[in-house]
C-alpha cells in the first residue's frame, strides 16, 4: 500500500472537533503549512481519540482555505494521561520558588507521576529572582539529593535560559508541567521568538495562578523538537501501581541497585522496619510512606465499587 508520508501532519492543537495540524518533513518549519482538520466521516480509529502531540495522515488538502481531513492515525509511543498528550520524549516539572511558593509535596507528586511514564524527567524552578542566590543553592543541593540535577531560571537573566534552549533543542517533544501561575507560558514566550501567548500575575492575596492556559498546544523550536504548554494544575495523591513505585524513587532505586539491600520480603514495599534493611534517613521517605499509603486506599476503595 502506498504510503501517504508526504501528507504526515502533527497536531498541535485540538478543539471540539476540530484539529490543528502541521506538515511534517518541511523543508522550512518557520513557514510550516498549518491545516485546520477534522476527522474523515468514514473513519473509525478503533475508538481511539487524536491527541495533540499524534502523527495523522491528512488528505483533501485545500491550499487556499487551509482545510485537510484527517485519515488515519500513525501508531503512538505513548500517552501522557492528564493533560492528554501523545508522543512525549520529555518532561519539564516546572514550579516557582515563589509566588506560587514552593510545596514539597506537590513538587514530588508531580515528579513521581512523571516518572511512572518511563520517560526523561527534568525539574524545572523558575522566579529565581524572588530568592537569594543562598537559598537558590539550597535548592539545588536538596533536589539533587532527590535524583534531579533541578535548571533554575530568572526573568531578568536570560544567561540561564539559553543552556535550557539547547538541551531542548536536543530533545524531540518537551513539555512543560506544573501548577498554574509558575511562569509556563511566560518561559515559552521567550523560547519561541514572536510567541506572545497570554500570561498573568498570580493574585494578589493568596499568591495562585489565575489558570491562564487553557489548552494543551505543541510548538516547534525546529524541524526536530517541539515544546508544549499545559494548563496548571495541581496533583492528587497518585494511583500508581504500588509495586512500581519503590523504582520511581531514585533514593530506593539506587539502594536497591548499588548496594543490594536484601529485605525480608521479596517485594519489599519499605514500610516496615522488621527485616527491611532499606536506609529511610531520605527527604521524601515520608512523601514515598503517604503515597504507599494513599495508593493503597485507592486500591481497596476500587475493589469495593
Ligand atoms: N518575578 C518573576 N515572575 C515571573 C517569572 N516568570 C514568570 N513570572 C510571572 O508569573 C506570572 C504567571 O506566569 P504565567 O506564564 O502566566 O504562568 P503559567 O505557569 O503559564 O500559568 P497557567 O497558564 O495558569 O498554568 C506572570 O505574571 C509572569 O510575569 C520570573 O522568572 N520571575
Ligand atoms: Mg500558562
Ligand atoms: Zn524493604
Amino acid at each position: 500500500m502506498k504510503t501517504h508520508s508526504k501528507n504526515l501532519g502533527l497536531v498541535t492543537k485540538k478543539f471540539n472537533d476540530f484539529f490543528l495540524v502541521d506538515l511534517k518533513n518541511q523543508e522550512n518549519f518557520e513557514n510550516s503549512e498549518r491545516f485546520l482538520c477534522k476527522v474523515r466521516k468514514s473513519i473509525n480509529f478503533k475508538d481511539q481519540l487524536i491527541y495533540v502531540g499524534d502523527e495523522v495522515v491528512i488528505e483533501n488538502i485545500d491550499l487556499r482555505s487551509k482545510r485537510a481531513v484527517i485519515t488515519s492515525l500513525k501508531k503512538r509511543k505513548n500517552l501522557l494521561a492528564r493533560p492528554s498528550v501523545a508522543n512525549i520524549s520529555n518532561i519539564y516539572i516546572t514550579f516557582s520558588v515563589e509566588e506560587p511558593e514552593l510545596n514539597l509535596s506537590q513538587v514530588n507528586r508531580f515528579l513521581i507521576s512523571a516518572e511512572s511514564m518511563g520517560v526523561e524527567v527534568s525539574l524545572v524552578l523558575t522566579k529565581c529572582d524572588l530568592i537569594s542566590d543562598k537559598r537558590r543553592l539550597f535548592l539545588l543541593d536538596k533536589f539533587r539529593q532527590w535524583g534531579y540535577e533541578a535548571t533554575t531560571l530568572n526573568l531578568q537573566n536570560s544567561d540561564y535560559l539559553q543552556n535550557l534552549l539547547v538541551e531542548l533543542n536536543q530533545k524531540k517533544c518537551s513539555i512543560f508541567m506544573g501548577p498554574s501561575g509558575v511562569g509556563k507560558t511566560t518561559l515559552l514566550n521567550m523560547i519561541i521568538p514572536g510567541l506572545q501567548n497570554s500570561t498573568a500575575p498570580v493574585s494578589s492575596k493568596i499568591k495562585r495562578g489565575k489558570n491562564t492556559t487553557r489548552n494543551v498546544e505543541l510548538f516547534s523550536i525546529s524541524n526536530q523538537s517541539y515544546i508544549v504548554d499545559t494548563p496548571g494544575f495541581n496533583m492528587q495523591p497518585l494511583d500508581v501501581d504500588i509495586r512500581f513505585l519503590p523504582n520511581l524513587y531514585s533514593e530506593i532505586y539506587k539502594q536497591v541497585i548499588d548496594e543490594e539491600i536484601r529485605c525480608k520480603f521479596r517485594n519489599c514495599l519499605h514500610l516496615n522496619d522488621e527485616g527491611c534493611n532499606l536506609n529511610k534517613s531520605f527527604e521524601r521517605y515520608p512523601f514515598y510512606k503517604d503515597m504507599i499509603e494513599s495508593a493503597k486506599t485507592h486500591y481497596y476503595q476500587n475493589q469495593e465499587d
